[in-house]
């Protein structure tokens, strides 16, 4: 294998999207995101200090996969990747993103989102969006675009960034939601702004306190990176967050079964995010503290959602996919108990690393996709699956051809999703603070200057600066680095990863 693996590896990543549509009936699509859920952090994937019974529910309905991947270890590239199915490594400027930031996703660009509307389906993203909004110099009291709706979606409800970020306000198709002219609201990431409290200099103000930065502007008990002021009547309640955009989420569902319009739900959670600020009704539920009992919160949402689809009578029409847009962290910048209550719990799951890291824990993630009559009930697939796949998989799904030069990552791999093949991709890319390649059983992480420990999150980074290989088959938790008895198939893997970089499939 060894001597032709650079020209099949070329090979495999010169392979547009597949041309191919699938000749079944056109489904809706509820592709639920969580937010830094770890590959362990489920019942269903071996958690036994929290029980998620909504999402075991799923998996017992559907498909469980072992080796699905996120493209990047943090939010903004990895949800770049997903909607547009293009790796965010190919685009400058796709990292974390500031809460003022502009809209990074071409507007001239394909996503999952106008697929769905060439196929007639209605869609909306409902939660975190964090790929920025409109052109820069965003002012919040105005019309802010482009946006969700400049790339294909017909509506949308927005956490714009994070939680810990301002502005803490939800955003509404173009208009942030409950503002009123009297009181406008500034965002600055640069100089303080306005009267409000900071979490640096109000500490007693706080219910949550920071634990690395995130000590700008006070809002709701809790500082946040950024500084805002004004806008009072449009801020959110973060313990009502999981509820408001259920109900919103939940309501565009009843809405399009009742226009009996086909449709694209992306309802992306906050959760488990930090700031972990859960209902009252999940405050104290797990022996965890807030970082468990959010992971209950999320998977109440998912049951929400799921009940729902059953009782609008569309449930069985409907492909569910649920997945997470990185791995996990523990202490990501508040002391919320994360750390000491954490027990014997394993948000990786026995892999390595977690969020922002190299290791497989940073897009190894959670993910289950329920489809009845085409996904078998109660499957386990070791597929190697990606979400910058989802673009051509719901391209082939709703019979719509994709030309090469769209979505130019994203192979379709439905039959994986739904089951029909356990084998998946052969390789793909893996982002952090460096590139690495998995081909087939093979993690190939390029050398790296970065740092081998996260300063903020004491996560083991992957960073190392020659390069690393491991078998993931005899050594899923990457602790012996083979490259010194591979050393031909490391050369192989390291120059498709350069020809990747170079050349655009
Ligand atoms: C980091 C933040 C972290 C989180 C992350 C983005 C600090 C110290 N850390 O810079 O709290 O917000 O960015 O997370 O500020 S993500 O899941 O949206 O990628
Ligand atoms: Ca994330």
């Amino acid at each position: 294998m060894k001597a032709e693996i650079f020209g099949v590896l070329v090979v495999i990543a010169l392979l547009g999207p597949a041309q191919r549509a699938l000749a079944i009936n056109q489904p809706n699509i509820v592709l639920i995101y969580a937010d830094d859920l770890g590959y362990g952090d489920l019942s269903c994937y071996g958690a036994t200090a929290v029980t998620t019974p909504h999402l075991d529910q799923l998996a017992a309905g559907g498909i469980r996969f072992t080796d699905a991947h996120s493209t990047a270890a943090t939010c903004t590239p990895s949800r770049f990747a997903m909607l547009t199915g293009r790796y965010a490594w190919r685009q400058q400027g796709t990292g974390i993103a500031a809460g003022n930031a502009p809209l990074i996703i071409d507007t001239e660009a394909t996503t999952m989102a106008s697929i769905a509307r060439e196929a007639g389906l209605k869609s909306s993203v409902i939660g975190k969006w964090h790929l920025g909004l409109g052109n820069g110099q965003i002012d919040w009291n105005q019309k802010i675009a482009p946006g969700p709706l400049e790339l294909g979606f017909d509506e949308c409800f927005l956490v714009p960034a994070t939680g810990d970020r301002v502005p803490t306000v939800y955003v509404e198709n173009h208009h942030v939601v409950g503002l009123v002219p009297e009181d406008p609201l500034v965002v600055s990431y640069g100089k303080p702004i306005g009267d409000d409290p900071t979490g640096a200099e109000r500490p007693d103000l706080l219910k949550q306190k920071p634990s690395h930065g995130h000590d700008n502007t006070i809002h709701n008990g809790v500082s946040r990176i950024g500084y805002m002021s004004g806008g009072e009547a449009a801020r959110w309640v973060d313990e009502d967050m999981a509820d408001t955009l259920t109900t919103r989420a939940n309501d565009f569902i009843r809405r399009k079964a009742a226009a009996k319009e086909s449709f694209f739900l992306f309802f992306s959670l906050h959760d488990i995010h930090v700031p972990r600020m859960p209902h009252q009704r999940f405050v104290g539920k797990t022996t965890m503290g807030p970082r468990g009992d959010v992971i209950l919160q999320a998977d109440w949402c998912v049951g929400e959602v799921m009940q729902q689809l059953e009782s609008v009578g569309v449930a069985d029409n409907t492909l569910v996919i649920f997945t997470s847009d990185n791995g996990p962290v523990v202490d990501d910048g508040y002391h919320d108990e994360s750390v000491s209550k954490l027990g014997n719990h394993d948000p990786a799951g026995g892999l390595r690393g977690g969020k922002y890291s190299a290791f497989e824990a940073g897009t190894r993630v959670p993910m289950i996709a329920r489809w009845p009559g085409t996904i078998a009930a109660g499957e386990v697939s070791g597929a190697l699956v990606s979400q910058v796949d989802f673009c051509a998989d719901i391209a082939s799904i709703l019979g719509v051809t994709l030309t090469p030069s769209q979505c130019v990552d994203s192979q379709e791999q439905v039959a994986a999703l739904i089951g029909k093949d356990a084998t998946g991709r052969r390789s793909l890319v893996e982002q952090s603070g460096c590139l690495a390649l998995r081909w087939e059983n093979w993690k190939y992480i390029e050398p790296s200057q970065g740092a081998a420990f996260a300063k903020t999150t004491s996560i083991e980074l992957g960073n190392h600066a020659t390069a690393q290989l491991y078998d993931l088959d005899k050594d899923p938790g990457e602790r012996t680095n083979v490259i010194g008895d591979n050393a031909k198939l490391a050369k192989d893997l390291a120059g498709t990863l350069k020809w990747m970089r170079q050349n655009t499939p």
